[in-house]
């Protein structure tokens, strides 16, 4: 394989800042920290110097970090230019080591090299871009520990039982001209019961780790004025959205991000669903539905004073059928009902008044209800949909094989099984996984990271 090219990058957000750092990592390092600060640079050891350009000016003086290959984050020898943190002095820093043989780094390319050199797995890799986007503290401690290795040990484990298992079926199949039953075992039936057990309630968790990570949308909908916008606004907790008494006042898609105890939602309020001529309005409707298409969940908001609740029975049906929805009574205060929820059966109703504020956490509730999440913070991991995904495939090739061993079916059959849902698992740290993936992962990683 060809020697490794040196990447760089300002490792620090871009605008003004107490300090600034641009990071290397490659053979050439030890080369370019001897140019740019006049000297070899100690391992390890915050030395201060002044960094010089090309003639010999000095660009900035600060610390310089150097971290000789293996024991480094990407594995490669690492060095850090910490200077002061202005976007015109990190460019001519930037310029003077890419005038030394470095060339600018790509998005996660830092991770990616930790990854290749068997630093970092692939969950742990991703979640260290989860821990530097986390919106919420739930989030920030759930990546954090994923990024210890406790999603990838668990992972691990799964993997390692498979693979016992497999074993024990390969064995049957090397076997296969003598007389020992190798699959009438019982206790291999009850290992892969076992293991399903596992993986169903490591999807569990890593289905958390999704909301936590990536939150849930939730579609506001209803006739117009309603108090569709008094709602979002109200959960988001500011006059994001215009509201008066005028209807068709919304008309365009507005979103907001918010936290509900930590996890974060993506509240869209839309343009109220009515016959229109108006073509501004009508394209409002006409993206309202578009997102309406998308949601997670609906909140169909009606009003509390209209004795039919304002026409929601024409709306919801005509709402997509696989999208849970929640009705909300709003304007409660202008008929003296308390707020309540009633969930029975059909629909559930939460009634509130989005103007007075009342009810309105009740329906904070639902919305965790809703979003299926357990409040055992302590215990939650953060995971992407792409791991669910492997999961979910790992626990189908799974199934097959045990109903196979249960039907003393073929074993070839059963090993093969085995082994596919074994692949998809070492997807999720990274065993098997092919470039496009990789590249696809690492490019949404910030720069320098
Ligand atoms: N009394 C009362 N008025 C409300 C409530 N929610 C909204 N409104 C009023 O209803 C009108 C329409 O509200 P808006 O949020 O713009 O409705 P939208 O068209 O569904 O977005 C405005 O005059 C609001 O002040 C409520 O809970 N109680
Ligand atoms: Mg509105």
């Amino acid at each position: 394989m060809a020697e490794p090219d040196t990447i760089a990058a300002v490792a620090t957000p871009p605008g003004v800042g107490g300090i600034g750092i641009v990071r290397l990592s490659g053979p050439r390092v030890p080369a370019i920290a001897q140019a740019v600060a006049g000297r070899a640079i100690a391992p390890r050891r915050a030395q201060l110097a002044t960094f010089r350009d090309a003639d010999g000016t000095a660009i900035d003086q600060g610390l310089a970090l150097y971290f000789p290959a293996p024991a480094s984050y990407t594995g490669e020898h690492v060095l850090e230019l910490q200077g002061h943190g202005g976007p015109v002095v990190m460019d001519l820093l930037l310029a003077r080591v890419v005038g030394l043989g470095a060339r600018l780094a790509r998005p996660g390319e830092f991770s990616e090299r930790a990854f290749l050199n068997g630093k970092l797995d692939l969950a742990q890799a991703e979640a260290v871009a989860d821990l530097i986007e986390s919106g919420s503290r739930a989030a920030a401690r759930a990546a954090m520990r994923s990024l210890q290795g406790e999603f990838s040990t668990r992972i691990e484990a799964l993997s390692e039982a498979l693979i016992a298992l497999r074993v024990h079926i390969e064995a049957a199949l090397d076997f296969a001209d003598e007389d020992i039953d190798f699959l009438g075992d019982e206790t291999l039936l009850h290992r892969s019961a076992d293991l399903q057990a596992r993986i169903a309630a490591c999807l569990t968790g890593a289905e958390q780790g999704v909301l936590l990570n990536e939150g849930m949308t939730v579609v506001i909908t209803g006739a117009p004025n309603v108090g569709k916008s008094s709602l979002i606004n109200c959960l988001a907790g500011f006059e994001a959205a215009i509201v008066t008494d005028v209807p068709g006042t919304t008309r365009d898609v507005l979103r907001e991000r918010i936290h509900v105890r930590g996890l974060p939602l993506h509240i869209v309020d839309t343009a109220g669903l009515q016959e229109t001529a108006d073509v501004v309005e009508q394209e409002g409707i006409r993206r309202a539905w578009e997102q309406i298409e998308r949601a997670d969940l609906i909140l169909l908001v009606t009003d509390a004073t209209h004795p039919a609740g304002r026409a929601p029975d024409a709306i919801q049906a005509q709402l997509p059928a696989a999208v849970p929805v929640e009705i909300v009574r709003n304007k409660i205060d202008l008929c003296d009902e308390p707020p309540g929820v009633e969930d029975n059966g059909a629909t559930p109703v939460v009634s509130i008044s989005a103007k007075h504020g009342t009810g309105v956490d009740l329906l904070r509730e639902r919305l965790l209800q809703r979003m299926g999440y357990r409040h055992n913070e302590a215990g939650a991991l953060i995971a992407r949909r792409r791991h669910v995904s492997s999961l979910r495939q790992a626990q189908a090739h799974l199934r097959e094989a045990h109903a196979l061993l249960a039907a003393r079916g073929d074993a070839g059959l059963i090993a093969e099984a085995l082994q596919l849902a074994h692949r998809r698992l070492g997807e999720i740290v990274g065993e098997f996984t092919n470039d496009d993936l990789l590249g696809r992962i690492f490019s949404t990683f910030c720069i320098g990271k």
